[in-house]
């Protein structure tokens, strides 16, 4: 179990001489600050507290030049140490860090009052109540407050020992198994290749461990782990870690890349996020506004699109979303600062709600409501209304990560594999019922409408057109014969009596077995095609051939007919069966080829037996 505890503060204020008179390990590595003696970039280091607990210390430089630096450095803290150095009290990147630890909501820590030996006590009282003060804003309120001297060795073992304490308050880093690492450095080991170092959360990492640089989707795998200088096998969620990659080489791998196992973890260029203003920024948050976004170790240009309001007032909070200039790999939850580019400083910050949301229209109070409820965790339901037209419940729960039990809880409208958000399944139903009462209206004579026209009016995905016609048909709203989808109430009306349909029926029985031609029936009663197939369609006349059609009594007369002579006379033959019908030989053969393809009967050579 380790834990990871960085320092913060204005420049010059002894944070590195702290590390380094704490830890023996010069945090200060590149040759440039050793030159200069100054933090340009993250320093690490790490140490053995009394109680045997291992703490990875990430040292942040303090010039305002350096800021970026900085919050790469204080994501997946678990406490931090603010240093302010007692001959000169807070100053404005006292300031400025302690904002962005209050905008992470990062809660542990203690205040360290460094250089006592330069001061006497009642101006350390003095500067104490400053900072306690201070604080008393931020989500440092109430930390504790210590002296000491990195020169003399005072108040060093009092730090750790009240480090110790806090910690041991400090609950174990949820594994979600899922790991991430966002790296925060890059650099070659000769004979070992790329090593990136980083905080790891969410998930441990193991040697072999087959992995995905996020966002640019590259596969790589883990040859080697070291923690604290020692290989290691396994590390642990909450940790530092340097991991040898195989895969990748150094220019392909840079700070802000987040190393996770394959497809854990989106990739995107929008998100929607709660957000806090400080209540000391200079500005309001407007919409539109050109920021930089910093979350994990990586930093994107954004823009913000305020979704409630045109300006998110210092002191106040809101929902927006961000559209970034390049993909960024993050998850819900992520903690992010907002900056501003030019001047720079500190503007806002907070939560990643939805790593993937639509566009949202502004000023929908639904939209913020949503939100709201996603936030509060309702995040399967969130996503379902996401997808007007269904989603599986695989895609769903790979979308949004949710353990597949969380499914059973949603309100959901299932239809096979599918599942629809209550009001998407109503907007569904509501258009197939309007669809088929049109085309109903349109087409009176027809018995329904095409499957492959309603499919096409619903826009459903192909996949998930069966199951939902299903379901329609379940929940008694339409239903399918052959091929067509009609509304449950919905009947084919053939004129009743005296209209053109009685007339061709009557045509058609006046010599049931030698009608005249179909076409030419048509004609003289009037009928149009559509109304013969609905005529078929009710079995009141039967169609033989393009040609030939029977009124329903002739056809029942003349299958008894064939079954008879086939019984007495073993079969029928196109001669014998004219005879019998006293017909001509074109319905005659119309008739005998359309029993053979309703499989009454079957041909032997110029004779028709029964099947
Ligand atoms: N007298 C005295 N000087 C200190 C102490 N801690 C740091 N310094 C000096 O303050 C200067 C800045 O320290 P440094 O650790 O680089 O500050 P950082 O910029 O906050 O990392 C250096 O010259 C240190 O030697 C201390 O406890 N006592
Ligand atoms: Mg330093």
């Amino acid at each position: 179990m380790s834990y990871v505890v960085g320092t913060a503060g204005h420049i010059d204020h002894g944070k590195s001489t702290l590390i380094q008179a704490l830890t023996g390990i010069d945090p200060d590595r590149l040759e440039e600050e050793k030159r200069r003696g100054m933090t340009i970039d993250l320093g690490f280091a790490y140490m053995t507290l009394p109680s045997g607990r291992l703490v990875g210390i990430v040292d942040v430089p303090g010039h305002a030049r350096f800021i970026r630096n900085m919050l790469a450095g204080v994501h997946g803290l678990d406490a931090v140490l603010l240093v302010v150095a007692a001959d000169e009290g807070v100053m404005p990147q006292t300031v400025e860090h302690l904002e962005i630890v209050d905008l992470l909501e990062i809660s542990r820590g203690l205040a360290v009052l460094t250089k006592r030996d330069l001061v006497d006590a009642e101006w350390l009282d003095m500067v104490g109540a400053e900072l306690s003060e201070v604080l008393t804003r931020t989500s440092l309120r109430g930390a504790e407050v210590l002296s000491v001297s990195a020169a003399t060795g005072e108040g060093l073992d009092l730090l750790r020992e009240r480090l110790d304490a806090l910690l041991d308050g400090t609950p174990a880093r949820e594994d979600r198994g899922r790991a991430r690492l966002p790296v925060d450095r890059v650099f070659t080991i000769r004979g070992s290749g790329t090593v990136v170092t980083g905080t790891l959360v969410d998930g441990s990492l193991r040697v072999g461990d087959e992995v995905e640089l996020a966002p640019s989707g590259r596969r790589v795998r883990v040859r080697g782990l070291q923690q604290h200088n020692r290989k290691v096998a396994v590390a642990a969620p909450g940790s530092r870690a340097a991991v040898n990659l195989v895969g990748a080489d150094k220019d392909e791998v840079r700070r802000g890349d987040v190393l996770a196992p394959p497809g854990t973890l989106a990739s995107t260029r929008r998100v929607d996020a709660q957000v806090r203003v400080l209540a000391g920024a200079a500005r309001p948050l407007r919409h539109g506004a050109q920021l930089m976004l910093h979350t994990g170790t990586a930093e994107v240009a954004a823009r913000a699109i305020v979704l409630e309001s045109d300006a998110i007032e210092p002191g106040a909070s809101g929902w927006v979303q961000l559209w970034l200039a390049v993909p960024l790999a993050a998850a819900a939850g992520d903690r992010f600062v907002l900056r501003v580019p030019s001047p720079s400083l500190t503007l806002a910050g907070g939560r990643f709600t939805d790593v993937a949301p639509r566009r949202h229209a502004r000023h929908d109070a639904r939209v913020a409501e949503s939100l709201e409820r996603r936030a509060a965790g309702d995040v399967l339901q969130e996503e379902l209304r996401k997808y007007p037209r269904g989603i599986t419940e695989a895609a769903l729960l790979k979308a949004t990560l949710a353990p597949e039990a969380d499914l059973s809880a949603i309100d959901a409208r299932r239809a096979g594999a599918w599942l629809f958000a209550p009001e998407a399944w109503t907007a569904i139903s509501e258009r197939a019922e309007a669809a088929l009462a049109a085309y109903h209206a349109r087409n009176p004579l027809r018995a329904g409408m095409p499957r492959e026209e309603l499919k096409s009016r619903l826009g459903l995905a192909p996949a998930a057109f069966p199951a939902v016609l299903e379901a329609l048909g379940a929940a008694g709203f339409a239903a399918e014969r052959e091929g067509e989808v009609a509304l449950p109430g919905h009947e084919v009306r053939v004129d009743p009596g005296g209209g053109p349909a009685a007339r061709l029926v009557e045509l058609l029985g006046v010599q049931p077995y030698a009608p005249p031609s179909l076409p030419e029936a048509m004609r003289t009663a009037g009928v149009p095609a559509e109304m013969v197939r609905a005529l078929a369609q009710r079995g009141d006349i039967v169609r033989l051939s393009d040609d030939v059609a029977f009124t329903r009594a002739a056809y029942a007369d003349a299958v008894a007919l064939v079954r008879e002579l086939i019984a007495s006379e073993g079969s029928v033959t196109v001669a014998s069966l004219r005879d019998r019908m006293g017909a001509s030989r074109r319905p005659v053969l119309a008739l005998l080829e359309y029993l053979d393809g309703q499989r009454i009967t079957r041909r032997v050579g110029d004779a028709r037996v029964l099947r």
